[in-house]
């Protein structure tokens, strides 16, 4: 685990979506289409009405408090810099594929379990916390099974713990979580 100092990351978000959009249409192969990722998004809006695109790649609900970015295909292996304030979730190691992330406030009195998601259950890879909340992760739903991993809170404002890889006996086994 590392402390990631905080540098420039207030325009990191913002930075990562220009970059991501600014491609001209028409630019890439038709195989790596960019219509393909707001139809996947569009099709986890079904599953959980009241989110809309914010992006081409990203989609939001409750004002933004819950963000979900596919990556394009023409750069699958972009990072996702979690928001200040959030907690990140990632189906792929160094903080890329498909992300997900949450508002602390989502993890006060409930249960998170990945299984609410299409493709999230049994996926995650690595991690960003920037809370001053722990989060633990399990290995089934419910809270239950292993307990996989704890994320430390920030310890202050300036920094925070993020893991670029659960590590093989915890990857892609992820299935709930909870902020004790
Ligand atoms: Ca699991």
């Amino acid at each position: 685990m590392h402390v990631r100092r905080l540098g420039a990351l207030l325009s990191c978000v913002a930075a990562l979506l220009v970059a991501l959009t600014a491609t001209p249409a028409g630019a890439q192969p038709a195989q790596h289409s960019r219509a393909a990722v707001p139809a996947q998004l569009r099709q986890v809006m079904r599953a959980h009405p009241g989110g809309k695109l914010i992006a081409p790649n990203v989609a939001a609900w409750d004002g933004g408090k819950i963000t979900y970015g596919v990556p394009d295909a023409a750069a699958p292996n972009a990072t996702h810099e979690c928001a200040m304030g959030y907690y990140c979730f990632y189906q792929d190691a160094n903080y890329s594929g498909a992300w997900v992330q949450w508002d602390p406030a989502y993890c006060d009195s409930s249960v998170g379990n990945f299984t609410w998601w299409t493709g999230w259950n049994d996926a995650i890879s690595s991690w960003m916390n920037k809370t001053y909340k722990k989060i633990n992760v399990y290995e089934n739903t419910d809270l239950g099974g292993r307990l996989l991993w704890s994320e430390p809170p920030m310890p202050n404002n300036h920094s925070w713990y993020a893991w670029t890889y659960v590590g093989d006996a915890n990857n892609d086994r992820a299935s709930s979580f909870n902020c004790p």
